[in-house]
């Protein structure tokens, strides 16, 4: 069954063009409610843990650094239906290839440095969301 919360990072491209704003102001129109949040850097323990189901793949050394590379927001949202809507508000991991009017699209530089974060099932949902924070930064 479809749980109703799913984590995001706004990512250290987003945060240093000055779309932290923007991005949140899309999240909230789409009717997302922030439960938590943090703005913070990751260490390359924590972005190597967080990724290691990539740690296969030929760009995982390079998203690692990336995501250390400057701040993030890390946050908690939640929604019917939270993270299949999440995923459509971002769009495609590539934003040559992401739907008009999704973050991914406006915001995002490339399919590496694009913008957002958004878990893809509720079980992965769970496990960022306890990964950045602790149940007393969590409200209600
Ligand atoms: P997702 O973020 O849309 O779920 P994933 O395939 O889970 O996409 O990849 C995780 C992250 O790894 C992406 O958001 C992106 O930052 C980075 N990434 C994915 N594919 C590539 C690539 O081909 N080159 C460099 N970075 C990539
Ligand atoms: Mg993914």
């Amino acid at each position: 069954m479809a749980t109703n919360r799913t984590f995001t990072m706004i990512k250290p491209d987003a945060v240093e063009s000055g779309n932290i704003g923007n991005i949140l102001q899309m999240i909230t129109d789409a009717g997302f409610d922030i439960k938590a949040m943090k703005f913070t850097q990751l260490t390359e323990e924590q972005a190597k843990k967080f990724y290691e189901v990539h740690k296969e793949r030929p760009f995982y050394q390079e998203l690692v650094d990336y995501m250390i590379s400057g701040p993030i927001v890390a946050a908690i949202l939640e929604k019917d239906n939270a993270v299949a809507d999440f995923r459509s508000l971002i769009g495609a991991t590539d934003p040559t290839e992401a739907e008009e009017g999704t973050i991914r699209k406006k915001y995002a530089e490339s399919k590496a440095k694009n913008a957002v974060h958004g878990s893809d099932s509720d079980e992965n949902a769970k496990i960022e969301g306890d990964f950045h924070f602790s149940s007393d930064e969590v409200i209600g």
